[in-house]
C-alpha cells in the first residue's frame, strides 16, 4: 500500500503530539482541532480504511475503541461527552488512507453530524 503521513507517525518516523503508545496502537492530536479536545486513534498496520479491514483485524479493532475510552477519559473528556468517528473513503471525508479513529470533545456536539 501506499505510505502515508500516519504510517511514518505509526513508525516513529514523523513527529506527533502522542497521548497513548503501545504495540499496537498509536494516539496523538490531531493537527485541525475540530473540537477543544481532537484525538486521533490509529493501529500501526497500515490498514487503508475501515472496509479493508478483515477478520483477522477484530481484535485490533477492538482495541482502538478501548484506546479511544482510555485516552478519552484521560484527557477529560469522558464525563462531559465525546465522540467517536470513522471516516471511510473520500465520500465522507477521509483524506488520510491509514485507518483513523476521530475522540472529539470538550464542547456540545451536534447529531447528526455534516
Ligand atoms: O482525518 C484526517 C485528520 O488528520 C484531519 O483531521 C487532519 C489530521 N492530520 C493530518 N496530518 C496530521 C499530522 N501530521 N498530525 C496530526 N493530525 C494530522 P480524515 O478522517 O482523513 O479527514
Amino acid at each position: 500500500m501506499t505510505d502515508t503521513i500516519f504510517g511514518k507517525i505509526a513508525r516513529g518516523e514523523v513527529e506527533a503530539d502522542l497521548v497513548y503508545e503501545d504495540e499496537d496502537v498509536v494516539a496523538f492530536r490531531d493537527l485541525s482541532p475540530q473540537a477543544p479536545t481532537h484525538l486521533l486513534v490509529i493501529p500501526r498496520k497500515p490498514i487503508r480504511t475501515l472496509s479493508e479491514a478483515g477478520a483477522e483485524d477484530a481484535e485490533l479493532l477492538g482495541k482502538l475503541l478501548l484506546v479511544a475510552a482510555k485516552v478519552a477519559e484521560q484527557a477529560g473528556i469522558a464525563r462531559g461527552g465525546y465522540r467517536t468517528v470513522i471516516n471511510c473513503n473520500a465520500g465522507a471525508g477521509q483524506t488520510v488512507f491509514h485507518l483513523h479513529l476521530h475522540v472529539l470533545g470538550g464542547r456540545a456536539l451536534q447529531w447528526p453530524p455534516g
